[in-house]
């Protein structure tokens, strides 16, 4: 075994060794990193933690630059000091209001504002460019109003429904967002817990904090597991994600199509994230990673922007999953999607994070429906072809409109993400019950007791596709100088 005083000495560019989990690491190829320099001899393990998998340094390190356990008594801690401002946040998380005070999913949001640390709520909530895209993801649903049926017995409503084949107890499955372990220390894995206290279905992200086998392992018997896919430019990882995904039952290959390159960020970049460590960047592939650019941007440049529609028949060679593409945004590609024999697409604009201006998913949602009816004769919600919609959803109101105009199903990611942020399980079990409250009651105003009774004639959706009314652009609204009015001499 190593001693504490042995690593200590390698904390130079000629040898450099870092401690992660009690485990000696030869790190020297990344030295020059920030992160490197900053623990260099020492335990990085704190700052290791919230943002890499468990497994992903051995997996990644060779075998030869895996040096062996320390001693755990000789290790010297590192002290790291705790700022006013630290001080003051954990200030703030022991003011948070008690669960019973959350009524909706906007609380959420809100308390994850003030307790989360800066950098996790910037790459978090941050989207791109000007956020115009980000802000109508929410206020498209404000276009469409409901029309309501009266006189039906509603003494019984039930907005359970099926996804893919599986059962949900509501049309609403929990989104891949990355990196959950910025927000909470048990990362992702209080979404596994709740989902399966209320059998709801979760995608695991590719770009999980908690590894995938940690996901995989916290869900009960029979909990059904979706798994999001970044593509990454060594064909050969991306295969052997996929097929240990499927040995491990994961149900469905929810494939992000809209991420060639990471959009700009810009509240994250500002926070200069230094995502430092190789393991997570180099599992990916990724060489050059640019540290300069935010968290997500960090750790984004294995991605293949090469991706392109003759990679589905490959797909289809190495998984039996059903494949989805996530991120498609008119319906010219939702009917070639169809055609190229997918089981079904996420509308989606991956919540504002990527192309500003382009449009919501629930606005998509409608032109996909009418095209693929009048091209290929389709009716939805189709069990041969899922439409799925993501982006702005806080409200059971919001999901009620996707699937009257016919979605199987909607994407909540934030607010689960920012559920747990702020409360940890259970949060996201407090969220899931908001919604439910928020389902029976507005089924019955609708006089809806089932989903197949929630149709297009319900909502007028008519002013949907209306951008007459666009979101403020914060950043050109305060350099504008305003026009002033004529003034009275000596005013
Ligand atoms: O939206 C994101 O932040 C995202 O999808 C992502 C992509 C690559 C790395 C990290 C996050």
């Amino acid at each position: 075994m190593l001693s504490g005083k042995t690593v200590a000495e390698h904390n130079t560019r000629e040898s450099c060794w870092i401690i992660v989990h009690g485990k000696v690491y030869d790190v020297t190829e990344f030295f020059g990193r920030k992160i490197i320099l900053k623990y260099a001899g020492k335990d990085a393990t704190q700052e290791y933690e919230p943002i890499h998998p468990p497994d992903a340094i051995t997996t990644n390190l060779p075998p030869e630059k895996h040096l062996g356990p320390v001693e755990p008594d000789t290790v010297e801690k590192v002290v790291v000091e705790i700022s006013d401002e630290e001080k003051a946040r954990q200030e703030r998380i022991s003011n948070r209001p008690s669960l019973d005070e959350i009524l909706n999913l906007h609380d959420f949001e809100a308390i994850a504002k003030q307790v989360l640390p800066e950098k996790a709520w910037a790459y978090y909530s941050s989207a791109s460019d000007d956020e115009i895209t980000l802000r109508d993801n929410h206020a498209a649903y404000h276009r469409i109003w409901f029309r309501p049926r009266i006189l039906r017995d509603v003494t019984k409503v039930d907005w359970s429904t099926t996804i893919l084949g599986h059962k949900s107890s509501m049309p609403v499955y929990i989104s891949a967002t990355a990196l959950g372990k910025l927000g909470h220390p048990d990362g992702e894995l209080n979404l596994t817990r709740a989902a399966a206290k209320y059998g709801v279905i979760q995608m695991i992200p590719t770009l999980a904090s908690c590894s995938f086998d940690e996901i995989v392992d916290t869900a009960q018997p029979g909990q059904v597991q979706f798994f999001q896919l970044y593509v990454n430019k060594d064909r050969a990882i991306t295969k052997k994600l996929v097929q240990h995904a499927e040995s491990r039952g994961v149900k469905a290959l929810f494939i992000t199509v809209d991420a060639p390159q990471l959009g700009r960020r810009e509240k994250d970049m500002r926070m200069k994230f230094e995502a430092e460590d190789p393991s997570v960047v180099s599992k990916s592939g990724s060489q050059g990673v640019d540290r300069s650019q935010g968290a997500a941007r960090a750790i984004s440049s294995f991605i293949d922007p090469g991706l392109n529609w003759d990679d589905l028949d490959w797909f289809k060679s190495i998984t039996k999953m059903p494949i989805i593409l996530k991120g498609v945004q008119c319906w010219e590609d939702a009917l070639q999607a169809y055609d190229a024999g997918v089981a079904g697409v996420v509308l989606s604009n991956h919540g504002g994070r990527q192309l500003d201006f382009s449009r919501s998913g629930i606005e998509v949602l409608v032109e996909v429906v009418v095209n693929l009816k009048e091209k290929r004769g389709l009716s939805f919600p189709n069990e041969k072809f899922a439409l799925f919609v993501d982006g702005g959803v806080r409200r059971a109101t919001d999901v009620l409109k996707a699937v009257a105009l016919g979605a199987t199903a909607v994407g909540v990611g934030r607010p689960f993400l920012y559920s747990f942020c702020a409360y940890g399980t259970e949060g996201v079990e407090k969220a899931i019950k908001i919604l439910h409250d928020e389902f029976e009651m507005n089924m019955r105003l609708l006089g809806a007791r089932t989903l197949k009774e929630v149709v297009p004639e319900m909502v007028d959706a008519s002013n949907l596709q209306s951008h007459t009314v666009v979101p403020r652009d914060d950043l050109y609204a305060n350099n504008y100088e305003s026009m002033k009015y004529a003034q009275l001499k000596g005013s």
